[in-house]
């Protein structure tokens, strides 16, 4: 818990959509929960009355089938119903059908799943999806789990355990439900000594010292927890890869973490360093081009695939903060990322390739690198290339535009890191080779996170990842009535909080489309550490990307260019991203922007305030450690709040010449 202040001034809190869910809380539930059980508590239902149409309508579980995802979805089903429930129900394996069955199967298991009319449901549903529907079976009132693959089966369960746990009428329901992308993967920032790069959870869940004798109980839960919202990859260790990490020493741990999530249809991906031929192999080149190291790669990944079936791939940084790159040798990218590529295709697994080759070609505007560096190749990566490409051309930030690569190469797979609003799914230029991807904020801290309410970030991830189109307040509706409570009025109270961080966040670090203001540590304000991202002056404030500036606007697809270029149709939100603001500018709510500035910040330590009083006003109705630890918390974003307020502000103010309005210092 005490993380919270790391994780709100931190700079991995940005996940957009996701980072307005960081301050919940528990709401009436007398006894203390240290939030190991993340979402998938199953505690026995509370309403009486909901409790009792569950138990009419639910009477048995009628499962067949062997496979291992099957058996782990008909324990999953067991676990959940037992629980919530609070009663055993008997377990029918075959044909025979009594009323009140949950059904849960695919065509090969399940026999009325053979017929036309179940084979066109199934035809509609890509991998993974599944329907859950009530059915009539001989007369006996059943619901149908199904799917046409394994996994599919489990995702369902899955669903139709949230659908107990969230309270949802069961009476003639009707799912069908297929994820957007392919690919829904985690990256952990985890070191091989034990440490968690930009982690705010304690260690790295992965004892590599202890593997692969020792499985740790924690690999099981994190594979039900990543399963039951979609989640189908996980890249173990960081992107700044320590070689070591495809040495045979390494590989049989590896090994032994991808033997626990198998059953959870969850592949094992590594991120690797490129240079990994000298480092490891001892070979006294890494050029991709040369034949001795492009034989290591192939005996690797063979033997990566000997010992881990199912392998998803690799994931690479290239050429910046350190890491190696194909630029070492004199090669592209294209002629990296296909070498390795090639050799994984011969097995299946893909090529994840992060953009960011500050090595390549240089603009004054970093934020035009990655759109420039890549372009240039779309339509040559081979297939099981995905580009992976973070939401914001800069860095991670609270807010900041979306990067403009992002549909830029129609004939090449991307995959977004760190965001979820974008049409990435491939429906419109028809890539074949879709995916999402998030860094992990998971680490050994018993409620994983933390601080529990840090859980929301990693359950939103995934299901938006399923679904881009949820709602962020579906979302986090779902989680606090999985996590926290039922009662209505605590989860509009909690959804309120989570709805509204973001912005608080935003306003009283980086209001106005303002970027990279934090210093060396990201955590407290610094906007002097980087002057050449706020080009501030006694002009104005903000980065001109129009084309009096340094026309990154230009990468954008006409429909936002036109938006963004224009200082007037820009969002306020992204002002200070593309344009140089004159201090005296009118802004739509009438103040000039000087004023407007220092009214975000004022609001946003007022509005700190706000969630503390709101916090307050909970007192004697939750977990009294929870409500104190979160208190504390509390204060402490609130004098980070003001830190930042003040630096920004009087650091602005020596360029502007203004004074702050003396109505907003009442904020305080
Ligand atoms: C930076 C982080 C650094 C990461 C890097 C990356 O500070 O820890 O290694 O991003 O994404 O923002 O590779």
């Amino acid at each position: 818990m005490n993380n919270i202040r790391t994780f709100i001034n931190s700079k991995k809190r940005w996940n957009i959509i996701l980072s307005i869910i960081f301050i919940v809380s528990i709401f009436g539930s007398a006894k203390a929960d240290n939030g190991y059980r993340l979402w998938l508590k199953y505690d026995k239902i509370d309403n009486m009355a909901y409790l009792q149409s569950c138990r009419k309508t639910i009477k048995a579980l009628n499962i067949a089938g062997q496979s291992v995802i099957l058996r782990t979805a008909q324990e999953e089903l067991h676990r959940g119903l037992e629980g919530l429930l609070a009663s055993r129900l008997p377990v029918i394996h075959g044909g025979e059908i009594a009323a009140g069955s949950v059904i849960a199967g695919t065509p090969a298991t399940v026999a009325i799943l053979k017929s036309n009319k179940w084979q066109r449901s199934l035809a509609k549903l890509t991998k993974g999806g599944y329907i859950i529907q009530q059915v009539n079976i001989g007369g006996n009132p059943c619901i149908l789990i199904a799917s046409n693959e394994d996994i599919g089966v489990l995702y369902g369960v899955f669903h139709f355990l949230r659908l107990l746990q969230t309270q949802s009428d069961l009476k003639n329901i009707k799912v069908s439900s297929s994820p957007k992308l392919q690919w829904r993967i985690l990256n952990h920032w985890d070191n091989l000594d034990g440490s968690v790069e930009q982690g705010f959870a304690g260690s790295s869940i992965w004892k590599w010292n202890n593997l692969p004798n020792k499985i740790d109980p924690r690999y099981k839960v994190y594979a039900r927890a990543n399963a039951s919202i979609g989640i189908n990859g996980v890249v173990l260790n960081s992107v700044n890869a320590n070689p070591k990490i495809i040495s045979k020493e390494y590989l049989v741990k590896v090994a032994a973490l991808a033997d626990v999530f198998r059953p959870y249809g969850i592949h094992v991906f590594l991120a690797v360093n490129f240079a990994s031929p000298e480092l490891l192999g001892k070979l006294n080149t890494s050029d991709p081009l040369n034949t001795g190291v492009k034989q290591w790669w192939t005996d690797k990944v063979d033997e990566i695939y000997k010992l881990i079936p199912d392998f998803g791939g690799f994931l690479i940084k290239v050429g910046y903060e350190g890491q190696p790159s194909p630029m070492d040798h004199h090669r592209t990218p294209l002629e990296g990322a296909n070498m390795m590529a090639g050799i994984l295709a011969s097995h299946g697994g893909i090529m994840m390739w992060r953009v960011d080759t500050r090595k390549m070609s240089q603009d004054k505007d970093q934020a035009k690198l990655p759109y420039n560096n890549f372009t240039q190749f779309d339509g040559k990566f081979y297939s099981n290339v995905i580009l992976q490409i973070k939401y914001g051309p800069l860095d991670f930030q609270p807010r900041i535009a979306f990067s403009p690569l992002l549909g830029a190469m129609p004939h090449t797979n991307e995959m977004v890191e760190f965001q979820i609003t974008q049409e990435i799914d491939g429906s419109l230029q028809g890539q074949q080779l879709t995916g999402m991807t998030a860094v992990a904020n998971v680490g050994d801290d018993t409620d994983w996170t933390g601080y529990i309410f840090g859980q929301a970030n990693w359950y939103a991830f995934g299901r938006v990842a399923w679904d881009y189109e949820l709602s962020a307040k579906e979302i986090a509706n779902e989680w606090i009535n999985m996590t926290l409570t039922h009662n209505g009025k605590a989860i509009k109270t909690i959804l309120e909080i989570m709805m509204g961080s973001r912005e608080v966040l935003v306003n009283y670090e980086t209001p106005l489309g303002l970027n990279l203001l934090c210093d060396y540590t990201h955590y407290s304000p610094g906007p002097w550490v980087r002057e050449k991202f706020t080009q501030v002056d006694h002009s104005g404030l903000g980065f001109d990307r129009t084309d009096k500036g340094s026309n990154a606007v230009a990468q954008y697809f006409p429909g936002a260019r036109n938006i963004f270029a224009n200082l007037h149709t820009c969002p306020e939100n992204l002002l200070c991203y593309f344009h140089h603001v004159p201090w005296n500018y009118k802004m739509k709510s009438g103040r000039t922007f000087w004023e407007e500035l220092c009214y975000k910040y004022y609001s946003g330590v007022k509005d700190v305030r706000q969630m503390q009083q709101e916090w307050n006003s909970l007192n004697g109705k939750i977990d009294p450690e929870i409500f104190t630890n979160t208190n504390e918390l509390l204060k402490g974003q609130y004098e980070k709040a003001r830190e930042w307020k003040e630096a920004c502000l009087n650091y602005f103010k020596g360029f502007s010449g203004l004074p702050v309005p003396s109505q907003y210092q009442q904020f305080q």
